[in-house]
C-alpha cells in the first residue's frame, strides 16, 4: 500500500570556453515525469523547477560572460515541492561530455578537466547559504555523481546556485580555449 510517487527533471547544461572574443554558453532543460498510477491516492508529491513542473523550454545562460583565465560565474534554480508529501531531493549528474574546439588540440577538449565548479542552496531566498556536500572541485568530478539527499517537504522550496570558475594560471586555463563540455542533471524527488 505504501504508495511512492517520483518527479524527474533534466536539466542540460552546456559551458563553453570562448576564449577572449566574448560570447557565452548555453543551457537548455527538458524533463520527463512519471508518476506511478495508483488506486490509493493519498497525497501528491509535485517537483517544480524555476516555477514549472513541466520544466521541458527552460533555459538560462550558462555562463553569462566569456570564461577567461580567472573569471567566475553563478547560476541559480529554483526547486520547489508544490505536492502535499513531504520529499527528498536528488541531484545527479551525468553524461558529461568535453568537446575540442581548437583545431589540432587532442580530442575531447579539456574543459571540464580545469573548470573548478561547486553548489550550495539557499532555503530563505538567500539570506544564507549551505554549501552541497561533495560538489566542490572540477567539472568532470560532477560526472556519475548524485548531489543530496535534501529534504523537501510539502509547499517548501530551494534555490540552488552553481558557482564556476577558470583556473587564474593563463597556462593551466589555456588549453581548454574554446573548447565546449555538456552534462546533465537530473532533479528527483522522492517520498520521504
Ligand atoms: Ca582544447
Amino acid at each position: 500500500m505504501k504508495r511512492i510517487l517520483m518527479s524527474l527533471l533534466t536539466v542540460c547544461a552546456v559551458a563553453a570556453l570562448l576564449g577572449l572574443l566574448g560570447g557565452g554558453t548555453l543551457a537548455s532543460f527538458s524533463d520527463s515525469e512519471t508518476s506511478a498510477g495508483n488506486t490509493f491516492t493519498a497525497g501528491t508529491l509535485v517537483l517544480e523547477v524555476n516555477g514549472s513542473a513541466s520544466a521541458s523550454g527552460l533555459s538560462f545562460t550558462l555562463p553569462p560572460a566569456p570564461l577567461l583565465p580567472g573569471k567566475s560565474g553563478q547560476g541559480d534554480i529554483v526547486l520547489r515541492n508544490a505536492g502535499s508529501i513531504d520529499g527528498t531531493l536528488g541531484i545527479a549528474v551525468a553524461n558529461l561530455t568535453d568537446i575540442e574546439g581548437t583545431p589540432g588540440d587532442p580530442a575531447p577538449g579539456e574543459l571540464s578537466g580545469v573548470l573548478l565548479v561547486s553548489m550550495e542552496y539557499s532555503r530563505d531566498g538567500g539570506a544564507a547559504w549551505t554549501p552541497l556536500a561533495s560538489s566542490d572541485g572540477l567539472l568532470s568530478t560532477w560526472n556519475g555523481q548524485t548531489f543530496g539527499p535534501l529534504s523537501l517537504g510539502a509547499g517548501e522550496g530551494l534555490t540552488l546556485r552553481l558557482h564556476w570558475q577558470m583556473p587564474a594560471d593563463a597556462a593551466e586555463a589555456a588549453p581548454a580555449m574554446d573548447d565546449t563540455a555538456t552534462f546533465d542533471m537530473t532533479f528527483k524527488l522522492d517520498q520521504a
